[in-house]
């Protein structure tokens, strides 16, 4: 298959010798554009939710379609593939995934990888853009409504992203991201079941375009907040992400966050196989198809020897 992205990259690998800076902390900076919008936006969500019982099958499926695909352009592209490198995709693979991606809206692929390759390079520090140190309100959404910590650019600065700043629908997504997220996070999902099967222009707006996006969002989030706090860590018991089944199902496979920090370049972001990793599923499909190849996989020798070595006592074989 050719112009699969062909590349492995360091820079998503934990930096054990980074130290925070001493003294006291920058003072919070709220944005109050980001808090006024994301209210606005989780109420809609809201009155999406209590109409629910009215809406067509048509519409809830299509909701459904829509989920899945702004939840593959992240599992599948922003984190697996881009932020990741986990396996190698096709330049069809590549268009459908950043068109997916700009139905989920969480800032175009080039940052969404940037802020993540940050996050596991200074997991739990000043530099990482959502430090689950400060609390689950703050890891989940407070950080996008906040200025950043000055280290977590300072640090981000740092990176190369050649490979991403190599990749041309990295880029042309970034170039044209507003137009690509008004077409298919809000006009799509909007016109579809109002021209095809006349349900309302307003619950067509309020379903599967509002209420979708924000269950999204807080399916992501979750992974930055509940799967860095809640859950064992048979992997290594000396970081915070843990395996947290619930964030798993919600996210299509991503919460097996444990597994995922200790071994962040295989693409299953978990040891067993497809259970609540629609993801790999997904990856797997296109393998077959011919449009994905070279899944980075970690052998059972070095998961058991690293389950020993580092796990809480809590793996399935202990
Ligand atoms: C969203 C993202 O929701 C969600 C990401 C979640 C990640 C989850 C990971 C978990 C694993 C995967 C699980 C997937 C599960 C999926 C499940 C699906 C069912 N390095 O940003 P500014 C530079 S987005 C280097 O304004 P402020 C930047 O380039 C939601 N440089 O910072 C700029 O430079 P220049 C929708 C960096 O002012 C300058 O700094 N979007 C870095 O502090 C200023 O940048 C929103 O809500 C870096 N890391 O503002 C909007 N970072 O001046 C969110 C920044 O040269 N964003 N720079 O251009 C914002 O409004 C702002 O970024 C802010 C911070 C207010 C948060
Ligand atoms: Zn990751
Ligand atoms: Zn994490």
């Amino acid at each position: 298959m050719k112009e699969m992205a062909e590349t492995t990259i360091t820079e998503d690998v934990y930096d054990d010798a980074y130290e925070e800076k001493p003294g006291p902390k920058p003072p919070v900076q709220i944005v109050w554009r980001n808090v006024i919008l994301m209210s606005l936006l989780h109420l809609g969500a809201l009155y999406g939710l209590t109409i629910l019982p009215s809406v067509s099958t048509l519409t809830l499926l299509w909701t459904g379609v829509c989920f899945m695909v702004s939840a593959l352009g992240i599992t599948a592209g922003a984190h697996r593939l881009w932020s990741h490198r986990s396996y190698k995709a096709s330049m069809p693979l590549r268009i459908f995934l950043a068109t997916a991606n700009s139905m989920a809206f969480q800032n175009d692929i080039y940052e969404w990888a940037r802020d993540h390759r940050v996050h596991h390079k200074f997991s739990e520090t000043d530099a990482d853009p959502h430090n689950a140190h400060r609390g689950f309100f703050f890891s989940h959404i407070g950080w996008l409504l906040v200025r950043k910590h000055p280290e977590v650019i300072e640090k981000g600065r740092k990176l190369e992203l050649a490979d991403l700043k190599a990749d041309g629908v990295v880029m042309f997504q970034r170039r044209h991201y507003k137009l690509s997220v008004a077409v298919m996070c809000f006009l799509i999902p909007t016109f579809v079941p109002w021209f095809f099967w006349e349900e309302s222009l307003l619950t067509s707006y309020l379903v599967p375009c509002l209420l979708r996006y924000t269950v999204v969002l807080n399916a992501t989030w979750l992974v930055n907040s509940a799967a860095h706090m809640w859950g064992m860590r048979p992997y290594d018991h000396n970081i915070n992400p843990r395996e947290n089944k619930f964030v798993a199902f919600s996210a299509i496979g991503e919460g097996f966050h444990n597994y995922h920090h200790t071994f962040p370049h295989d693409y299953a972001t978990s040891e067993f196989g497809s259970r609540l990793n629609v993801t790999k599923a997904f990856i797997d499909l296109m393998c077959f198809f011919g449009l994905a190849k070279d899944c980075r996989r970690v052998t059972r020798e070095t998961i058991m020897a690293r389950v020993k070595r580092t796990g809480d006592g809590s793996h399935k074989s202990g």
